[in-house]
């Protein structure tokens, strides 16, 4: 399916990317290399094209929107390289190419995660496009929400959480943490760079935070129901792992109505909004049903 958000976006995030992300020839190539072979095509490039979108619907500058998107979507990438790794999820596939450990080797994966998350603060640091009080608070946003107060707590506790049955409340922080704070992340910035006021803000997160919920349940059920040529990636490892999901908690149907609500929550969200909203709410419906 085409969506003016994904469409507009996705070419301009790919380019700043590339940017952002070119070194000078030097002894450590091989690591440079490996950080662009993961963050190279493949992604869907959510968390961008939401930032980017946000920053406009505030009226936010587009060349200090692009800079932060391209920070985000480092860290991203970062998580998704360390995520791969045999000591977690030991995947050998990631955006239907081989992971980047299976590539690099797990020394190079690690340090090329490690070099995406120091090179997005670095990016996120030398945005001059943006007044520097908004640029320092979108950074502090960046660093809670994907550390151990955000994306990393949440990997912590999906990993403690292997092969035990943990309930509702446990599998919905978990989610929060490790799925929405990045998603969350990326509306928060979008609006901060642009100056919005805390009211926007404040929709921004709950727009987030009910995607990213969404978006999370989605991912359980196809994992479950999906096959491995649409997804680009292995299914059924939640079952492998004896992970517990959305799924396994509440049922098919269950899930279901869950990402239904959430996704209805975040579409609420976006009333406070005065610019046209119609692409991202259609975004929005297409993501929580995975026609992206
Ligand atoms: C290793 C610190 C650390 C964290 C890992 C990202 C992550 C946390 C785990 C990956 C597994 C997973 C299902 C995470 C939930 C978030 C999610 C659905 C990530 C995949 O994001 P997409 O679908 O990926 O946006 P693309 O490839 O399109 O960018």
């Amino acid at each position: 399916m085409t969506n003016r958000i994904i469409d507009d976006y996705k070419p301009l995030v790919e380019k700043a990317l590339a940017k952002y992300l070119s070194f000078e020839p030097s002894l450590y190539d091989t690591v440079v290399e490996a950080m662009n072979y993961s963050v190279a095509g493949g992604g869907k490039r959510i968390r961008p094209c939401l930032l980017l979108e946000f920053s406009r619907l505030c009226g936010g500058n587009r060349a200090a929107a692009l800079q932060m998107a391209a920070a985000l979507e480092m860290i991203h990438t970062y998580s998704l390289i360390h995520d791969d790794l045999p000591a977690m999820d030991n995947d050998d596939m990631r955006r239907g190419k081989p992971s980047c450990h299976i590539k690099f080797g797990e020394d190079i994966a690690i340090l090329a995660g490690d070099a995406l998350l120091t090179h997005a603060f670095y990016t996120a640091a030398s945005c001059s496009a943006a007044p520097a009080d908004a640029v320092q608070k979108s950074i502090k946003i960046m660093a809670e929400y994907a550390g151990a107060t955000g994306m990393v707590g949440g990997q912590v506790i999906d990993l403690q959480s292997e092969n035990k049955t943990i309930n509702l409340e446990i599998l919905t922080t978990l989610c929060e943490l490790k799925t929405s704070r990045l998603i969350e992340t990326a509306c928060v910035v979008g609006c901060l760079i642009a100056g919005a006021d805390e009211a926007h803000q404040k929709a921004a997160f709950r727009y987030g935070h009910n995607l990213g919920m969404a978006f999370q349940i989605v991912d359980d059920i196809l994992d479950a129901t999906a096959t491995a040529e649409t997804l680009g990636k292995p299914v059924g490892s939640d079952k492998e792992n004896h992970k517990n999901t959305f799924l396994t908690l509440l049922g098919l149907e269950g899930a279901k109505k869950a990402a239904h609500d959430y996704t209805n929550e975040a579409l609420s969200a976006l009333e406070v909004f005065r610019e046209d909203t119609t692409d991202l709410k259609e975004l929005t419906r297409a993501l929580c049903s995975r026609r992206f």
